[in-house]
């Protein structure tokens, strides 16, 4: 029987900071798992190598399920974004593997194709709303079926989601950059260039917009009304998460579906939102809610429900998770949709990945086991490069949710 050799833990910024976490078993079998926690990579790096890593070495590889549990209950702390994020990275180095001896892509481990394809959608953004709608266009033409659209706010000269340049990467300074916010500009300028985009390109295409937890319940109740006619696909995020209960006011007002679940990490964070039918996308993901394991428990759980999925998929997100997502994505009946933001060329120069995008879908290949390799050599081109997400204040200064 095989047993698990080593696990070794790389921290490079290739474009923007990784953690990844490689085991190789003792017949020369290596997995890899993503562990990238944006902007608190080495909590989880120090977690990884100071005490899991230790526990790994000379245990079953095969058994993916014992290792959840162990890994998971013998902590005795329970859940929380560092945690879940070692667990995962453990987790889908064990799934790679277990494909890799299978001869098998971990799709068909996972019960095979439940699609052809994995529809995603990209990241339209503009300074104004010329430059949005032209962003659009762009999209468009690259044959996406699924935009989300982010305009800055005039008054506070920004907001979140806006690209400067060519790439969207919000944790870029080596302090956290602070930046207003006003919640009666956001709410008076949304639904405009919401309804501009409509208004230009009709109604061929899913529109999405993410608010990124700046409302409180009433004012994203009043926020969804508002732009109801747009029939956005969701609205992301309309309110922090934490008070679940919050979501059944939103509820109460609109019919503008929401998304909820990228900044969570367990079944029991998106509990309530789903069997009580508070939201209509959980977007947990592979690298922060526990790894294909336990996402596979929270999808099922959410098809109950008629939840549907849309993973999280931003670039802090390494190409290990987004192919993970992708053989996760393939193989669920309720897959709902799938963010997907291309990584820069740096990044892909040491993540070797099999994924492909066409005509707005994203797919693997037919090779065995996730289908990305990490090229260790050119990694250590990049060395780790401290770098914090921004915080958000109100214009009187007062922090708000960023
Ligand atoms: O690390 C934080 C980012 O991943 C997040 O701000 C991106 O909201 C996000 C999204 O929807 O991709
Ligand atoms: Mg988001």
């Amino acid at each position: 029987m095989a047993k698990i050799e080593r696990a070794e833990v790389f921290i490079a910024s290739p474009g923007r900071n990784f953690v990844t976490l490689r085991i190789t078993t003792s017949d020369g079998v290596t997995g890899l798992g993503d562990a990238t926690l944006n902007g608190r990579e080495l909590a989880v790096a120090s977690y990884l190598r100071d005490h899991v890593v230790p526990l790994l070495v000379g245990r079953d590889p095969d058994r993916i399920e014992d290792m959840w549990q162990y890994l998971y209950r013998g902590a005795y702390w329970r859940r929380g974004p560092v945690t879940m994020t070692a667990i995962a990275a453990v987790d889908t180095a064990l799934w790679d593997i277990k494909g890799k001896i299978a001869g098998q892509p971990v799709y068909q481990l996972l019960g095979g194709r439940c699609r052809d394809g994995v529809m995603v959608y990209g990241h339209a953004s503009g300074a104004d709303v010329p430059a949005l709608i032209d962003d659009v266009a762009r999209f468009r033409d690259q044959g996406f079926k699924a935009i989300r659209a982010q305009a800055a706010v005039p008054e506070i000269g920004g907001s979140y989601g806006v690209r400067k340049g060519s790439v969207y990467e919000p944790a870029a300074t080596s302090l956290p950059d602070e930046q207003p916010w006003s919640t009666e500009a956001y709410l008076d300028f949304a639904p405009t260039y919401l309804e501009a985009v409509r208004d230009r390109f009709g109604f061929d295409f899913h529109l999405l917009h993410d608010i990124h937890h700046r409302l409180t319940p009433i004012e994203a109740a009043r926020f969804g009304k508002s732009v109801e006619e747009c029939r956005l696909f969701w609205m992301e995020d309309p309110t922090p998460a934490e008070n679940q209960d919050a979501f059944r006011l939103i509820r109460q007002h609109t019919t503008t579906p929401v998304a909820v679940g990228e900044a969570l990490s367990s079944i029991w964070d998106v509990q309530h939102l789903i069997t009580e039918q508070l939201i209509d996308y959980v977007r947990t993901t592979v690298v922060h809610a526990g790894g294909i394991t336990h996402l596979r428990r929270i999808f099922d759980l959410a098809a109950l429900y008629q939840v549907r999925t849309g993973s999280h998929g931003a670039t802090d997100l390494s190409p290990v998770t987004l192919a993970a997502a992708v053989h996760v994505d393939l193989s669920v009946p309720n897959f709902g949709i799938q963010e997907w933001m291309p990584h820069v060329r740096e990044t892909m120069e040491v993540f070797r990945s099999t994924v492909s995008y066409s005509d707005g879908m994203l797919d693997v290949a037919e090779v065995p086991g996730l289908g990305v390799e990490y090229d260790e050599k050119a990694a250590e081109r990049f060395p780790y490069d401290p770098r914090y997400l921004p915080v958000a204040r109100r214009l009187d200064g007062s922090v708000h949710d960023w």
